[in-house]
């Protein structure tokens, strides 16, 4: 069966456009399933159709998350929020999360969890961490930028079968304290969760680098995506 895979939409505030970075749609696509950018809606009924439809939810990149989400202050040092975004990304996790539906999360996803299950983020890693490695890369993005350690008896360490992998970075905040329902999978050099799973949870995983970007030239990432294409099939 091919899985349906709902993908949560970008949104740029200068040309007020909903888009979408190929990547994301390419990587689901070249794993076998269908993936659909989604509306910005969060009625009750398109909630729950949308549920019905889709067998897997992508949580994709994106502005900063509202750092009230998280009760802290917006520093400086934070970059754009998008409330909307936010609104829209916080409803969607709670219905697929209730529902124990796979849930995938890529950069603000990976945050975005942390957050919703009562983490907090450093808001911008260079002037809350200033001894953090450089997690904000330049192009080209499909190429490492810092290793990142497997942790045993993990989804990811399963899969790869190996105690470290490089991988991009493109991200200036990252999770601060771990929510109680997640487990940390990698942790870069300089201590920073950059992988996670819900371990009661069917597949609930998100990583703070982008497969989307690099799963052309690095097998494992498309396996890691694979992996998440394959729990859909079964949800
Ligand atoms: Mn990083």
């Amino acid at each position: 069966m091919k899985p349906v895979i709902g993908v949560t939409p970008l949104y740029d505030e200068q040309k007020e456009s909903i888009w979408m970075l190929p990547g994301y749609m390419d990587v689901l696509l070249a794993c076998g399933a269908l993936p659909l950018i989604l509306p910005f809606s969060t009625d009750k009924q398109n909630l729950d159709k949308l549920l019905s439809l889709c067998d897997g939810f992508l949580f994709t990149g994106g502005q900063d998350i509202a750092p009230t989400l998280y009760g802290e202050e917006k520093l400086s040092s934070c970059g754009a929020i998008y409330a909307e975004r936010d609104r829209l990304d916080a409803a969607l996790f709670r219905m697929a999360y209730a529902a124990d539906r796979p849930i995938f999360g890529i950069c603000r996803g990976i945050q975005l969890f942390n957050t919703l299950l009562g983490g907090t983020l450093y808001q911008d890693i260079p002037s809350q961490l200033p001894t953090a490695l450089t997690h904000r890369m330049h192009p080209p993005y499909d190429v490492p930028c810092h290793s990142v350690t497997l942790l045993p008896n993990t989804p990811l360490y399963t899969l790869f079968q190996a105690d470290e992998i490089a991988v991009n970075s493109y991200h200036h905040q990252a999770i601060k304290q771990l929510a109680s329902p997640l487990r940390a999978m990698a942790v870069a050099p300089d201590g920073l969760v950059e992988a996670v799973y819900q371990p009661d949870k069917y597949f609930l995983q998100a990583v703070q680098w982008h497969p989307e970007l690099s799963w052309q030239v690095d097998a494992r990432q498309y396996q890691l995506m694979s992996s998440f294409v394959a729990a859909c099939c079964h949800a």
